[in-house]
């Protein structure tokens, strides 16, 4: 390279010039349940390699475990995990190594949404879900340790089916249990959350 007595500005252009541009292999496909809509990605199987989940619009979700090279085995589907399966996320919540998953359910026959966990069996498929219960209804949730005990928790937005929407945090016990937190005052929900939000039933004498 002949940079002697060039200026620093052209030693930056031929530093550029000679820059290889990124490229991607063709995508492959897998099939997975109907018309998913989320995708979420941890180790279900705890054999260090990551693995895919999906949350499919028959409230089904798919599981494919990943080769460690960039595949994906044939996808495991599970039974239906309740109405409309949104906000998926994936943690280890119980600290076995095998991932687990988190979800909201959108709203059922009454009006109401429910938050969901059901923690690996460290094959692709998933245990019963559990109900954490949560002070108003779930609409979106995030997983971290929020509290630095090493245990998963969950950040849950919230709505009271009205005008006001709430945060929580959820703390988790390492066992798969969420502990409630109090509930943060969060002025008027996002407006897509607005949007979407029904009246509570009308309970009648
Ligand atoms: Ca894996
Ligand atoms: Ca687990
Ligand atoms: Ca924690």
């Amino acid at each position: 390279m002949r940079f002697g007595t060039r200026t620093t500005s052209t030693r930056l252009v031929e530093a550029l010039e000679s820059r290889r541009l990124l490229s991607f292999s063709p995508a492959a496909s897998y099939p997975v349940g109907p018309n998913p809509h989320e995708v979420v990605t941890a180790d279900f199987n705890h054999d260090g390699r990551l693995d895919l989940a999906t949350a499919n619009g028959n409230d089904t979700v798919s599981v494919l475990l990943g080769d460690g090279v960039g595949g994906f085995g044939v996808a495991r589907q599970s039974a239906d995990l309740g109405q409309k399966i949104h906000s998926l996320a994936a943690a280890d919540f119980n600290n076995d190594g095998k991932g687990d998953l988190a979800w909201v359910n959108d709203y059922d026959d009454f009006g109401f949404t429910n938050l969901s966990v059901a923690l690996g069996n460290g094959d692709g498929t998933f245990r019963a879900p559990t109900f954490p219960r949560t002070e108003w209804g779930p609409w979106t949730l995030a997983t971290g340790d929020f509290n630095g005990d090493g245990k998963i928790d969950l950040a849950v937005s919230e709505s009271d089916y009205s005008s006001f929407g709430y945060f929580e945090a959820l703390l988790g016990d390492g066992k798969g249990g969420f502990g409630q937190a109090e509930g943060r005052y969060n002025s008027y929900p996002p407006r897509r959350r607005a949007d979407r939000c029904r009246p509570r039933p009308q309970r009648h004498a």
